[in-house]
């Protein structure tokens, strides 16, 4: 018992990172803060389960991608269990001084301690193509020897690092996209996507998601409600590459494809300036690639999903769009 409570004692004074927001040190960002010079607009959600072990119960249903577009306003969308949301930036997001990017949950301070919140969290990972994704190594050090229930267990900021959700409602998690500046064939100078995926929480062996230390992230397991999982708020932009509301180049890049949402049959603003066109599944595969002008794109043959748009214009700028086809 004795070595028991000292292996405890020497694995709590590991407990370093920044507190809760409010407390002195902690890195939380306010929503209203002058350093947030952009928010999230283009978002593809894939919803995870209700519970994990028993997917009969099926998938959330709490809010939809639009509540993760905009300025953090405690509207959400649930990811659910192992859900994914995948955000892609055309003003791609670059490495300035300090954070570069916060991500907004819906967690809330613990009324009884001002150290702890019930607080649910996301792994977070970018890309410069969409198809290559690179993690934010997470640290979760709270204790896993009893497990975080769906409602009412709190947990100590101070645990946890590198991980979405850290910090309560209208305070971002900040990113610093200098961590990942070893990582070879990512430029974090040019940051076009980033995943946010809900960590399962459960202890369970078969289940467990564990952090770059090989700990089990015990968070609230099992959140078998609409509401289950990861509640997405918003992504807030720190540095990004070109001032804001800028619109690529030469050419008109917003919206280059429409109507996006598509039915299949997309349209483009500029045909003659495209050398090539692909369009690949979000798994990285070509499924379409066409040379040359023509008139529009077809995706009827295509199954209702999420696809990326690669194309390469006669000037050899790239340009890359998330296209949504719903039916
Ligand atoms: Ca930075
Ligand atoms: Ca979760
Ligand atoms: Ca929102």
């Amino acid at each position: 018992m004795t070595i028991l409570l000292l292996a405890l004692a020497s694995y709590n004074s590991h407990a370093q990172y920044a507190p809760q927001a409010g407390l002195p040190g902690s890195t939380a960002m306010y929503k209203d803060s002058s350093a947030f010079i952009d928010w999230s607009s283009n978002c593809l959600i894939q919803r995870g389960w209700l519970h994990i072990t028993d997917t009969t119960l099926g998938k959330t249903t709490a809010g939809d991608a639009t509540n993760a577009f905009g300025k953090a306003d405690g509207n959400i969308v649930s990811l659910g269990d192992a859900g994914e949301a995948l955000f892609f930036f055309e003003n791609p997001i670059i490495n300035g001084p300090g954070f570069d990017f916060a991500i907004f949950e819906n967690g809330f301070l613990s009324p009884f301690d001002s150290n702890l919140a019930y607080l649910e969290l996301a792994q977070v990972e970018v890309s410069n193509d969409g198809f290559t994704f690179f993690r934010f190594p997470p640290i979760c050090e709270n204790d896993t020897t009893i497990q975080i229930g769906g409602t009412g267990d709190y947990m100590d900021a101070q645990h946890i690092h590198n991980l979405a959700g850290k910090y309560i409602a209208s305070y971002g998690t900040p990113f610093e996209l200098s961590e990942l500046s070893t990582q070879s064939g990512l430029d974090i100078n040019d940051i076009h996507y980033i995943k946010v995926k809900d960590i399962i929480g459960s202890l369970d062996e078969n289940s467990c998601v564990r952090d770059a230390n090989s700990h089990k992230i015990n968070d609230p397991y099992p959140t078998p409600f609409p509401t289950g999982g990861f509640d997405l708020d918003a992504i807030g932009i720190i540095h990004q590459k070109f001032p804001t509301g800028f619109s690529n180049a030469t050419i008109d890049n917003t919206n280059l494809f429409y109507p996006n949402p598509t039915n299949g049959i997309l349209h483009c603003k500029n045909w003659k300036a495209i050398d090539e066109i692909a369009l690949y599944s979000l798994e990285g595969k070509v499924l379409i690639r066409q040379s040359g002008p023509a008139d529009d794109f077809n995706l009827t043959s295509l199954p209702k999903g999420q696809y990326a748009l690669s194309l390469r214009f006669k000037n050899g700028q790239q340009h890359h769009q998330l296209i949504s086809k719903y039916e």
